[in-house]
């Protein structure tokens, strides 16, 4: 007979305050016995709580972000059937890049061999019975650094079914973690980059054992290069790319730069060229905004952003990662300084939140501190064109009556050929580099 029964949370182990990450369905949802309907977060583990009965849920009376204990109620159910019956947890696995698993009970390292993931016992738990944390999950670490994806056994169950490789998903949850809507955004820029069926095929590469050839070692690749290793794959076989060269004198600039030098200090900032060509790109945007846009879904529209973020990749040990400096429009140059050299910092130290990686129009790389002539970046998708900056060099320069030395900066811009034509991209170096070789201009 169909009666009204509390979810409580069932004995999770040594685990108190646990945090709510997710919850999986809403009132008035049917659900079966063993069904996962809550997602939980200890410092060192992900557990998913089931429905102990098949029935409608009544009600959910937690929110995302609550901290619950044993006993405390989840909501309430009505039951199809009133005998609950024991409950039996997913086995847990550990989630290898190249071998599907089963449904994880817990958050593993992508990396963690299948051999770490112990199953869970299968009569664990039912209410009044233990949930244990995967004993291979004590080990994974958050944030951006390290070498754990952090998704639920749901999404990771979600993603399987789609086929996609978690690894390949750039999270927007806390601490990167990975949210059904990602998985669903990544499927559909898949589906809209591969052109309803015309996608690119290409023979895999063939296997090479190395080691015949002489002594070798085998290093995985951080978790940052994983990320933006897909995603610069996937701009730079889905947005046809062309290079615009030009070069701006940026003698005078140097010169003002210089002048700036001292206040800069006293404020304890570094005032690096950089900060002048973002102010620059800016008015380079306002004058051009087709460069201030992204293609959406269906690739039929332009989407016209009416604000001003820049994205700076910087280079960590991690690997490259691009903060976004929101409206660059609205600040000046020191306050410009002081947010890029505290996001640089951070993201160097692998402190960066996702949100502070998000919402940027358009990207500047520099090289400039470091060395080269020119590079050819790749756009930072769904952004349209991207600056490569590189090293200022003093050259003669032909002034229609003799050569003067000017300090000349090497500029390459990548654009996406759908969204830009060549000449836009001419025009846009080309008024890039008037406004940086007078950058009074940006005052305009
Ligand atoms: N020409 C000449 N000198 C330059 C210059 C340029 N274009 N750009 C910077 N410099 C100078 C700076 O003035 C600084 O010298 P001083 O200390 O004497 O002033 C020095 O080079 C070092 O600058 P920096 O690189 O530390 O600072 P920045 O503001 O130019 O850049 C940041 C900051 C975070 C963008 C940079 O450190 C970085 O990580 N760059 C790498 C980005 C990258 O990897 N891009 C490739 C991605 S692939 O597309």
């Amino acid at each position: 007979m169909a009666e009204s029964k509390i979810i409580a949370l069932p004995d999770v182990g040594e685990f108190k305050d646990i945090e709510i990450i997710e919850i999986l369905v809403a009132a008035g949802d049917r659900v079966e016995q063993e069904q996962s309907i809550i997602v939980l977060e200890s410092d060192k583990a992900t557990m998913e709580i089931p429905s102990p009965f098949d029935g409608i849920i009544e009600e959910i009376k937690v929110s995302v972000g609550d901290r619950v204990n044993e006993g405390d109620a989840l909501g309430s159910i009505r039951t199809s059937d009133s005998k609950a019956k024991d409950v039996a947890p997913p086995p847990a696995a550990a989630e290898t890049p190249h071998a599907p698993a089963p449904a994880a009970a817990t958050e593993i390292p992508v990396s963690a061999p299948a051999a770490a993931a112990e199953p869970m016992p299968k009569s664990d738990p039912a209410p009044g019975k233990k949930l244990k944390p995967h004993p291979g999950a004590g080990s994974s670490s958050a944030g951006t650094g390290g070498n754990t994806i952090h998704a639920s056994p749901s999404i990771r169950r979600y993603a399987r079914e789609l086929g996609v490789r978690l690894e390949q998903i750039i999270g927007s949850g806390p601490k990167g973690r990975i949210v059904k809507a990602d998985a669903k955004a990544f499927v559909k820029s898949s589906m809209t980059a591969a052109g309803g069926g015309g996608g690119l095929s290409v023979s895999s590469a063939p296997e090479i054992d190395h080691s015949k050839f002489g002594e070798i070692e085998s290093v995985p690749l951080s978790r940052i290069k994983k990320i933006s290793g897909a995603h610069l794959h996937r701009s730079w076989v889905t947005v046809p790319h062309v290079t615009q060269f030009d070069e701006a004198d940026i003698t005078e600039l140097e010169n003002f730069r210089k002048s700036l030098a001292k206040e800069a200090e006293k404020k304890a900032l570094r005032l690096t060229p950089l900060i002048f060509l973002m102010k620059a790109v800016v008015s380079a945007l306002q004058e051009y905004p087709d460069f201030n846009a992204s293609l959406d879904a269906s690739g039929e529209n332009l989407v016209m952003k009416k604000y001003f973020h820049i994205g700076i990749a910087v280079d960590t040990p991690n690997g490259l990662v691009v903060p976004v400096v929101r409206n660059v429009d609205q600040k000046g140059l020191f306050e410009l300084a002081a947010e890029l050299g505290e996001l640089s910092l951070r993201a160097r130290d692998g402190k960066l939140s996702p949100g502070e990686m998000q919402g940027g129009c358009f990207t500047i790389s520099s090289l400039g501190g470091i060395g080269g002539t020119y590079f050819t970046p790749i756009v930072n998708a769904p952004e349209v064109a991207i600056l490569g900056v590189s090293r200022a060099k003093m050259q003669a320069v032909y002034n229609g009556a003799e050569f003067e030395p000017r300090l000349m900066l090497p500029l390459g811009l990548s654009y996406d050929h759908r969204v830009i034509d060549g000449a836009q991209a001419a025009r846009f170096t080309h008024f890039l580099s008037q406004v940086i070789s007078d950058i009074r201009r940006v005052l305009l």
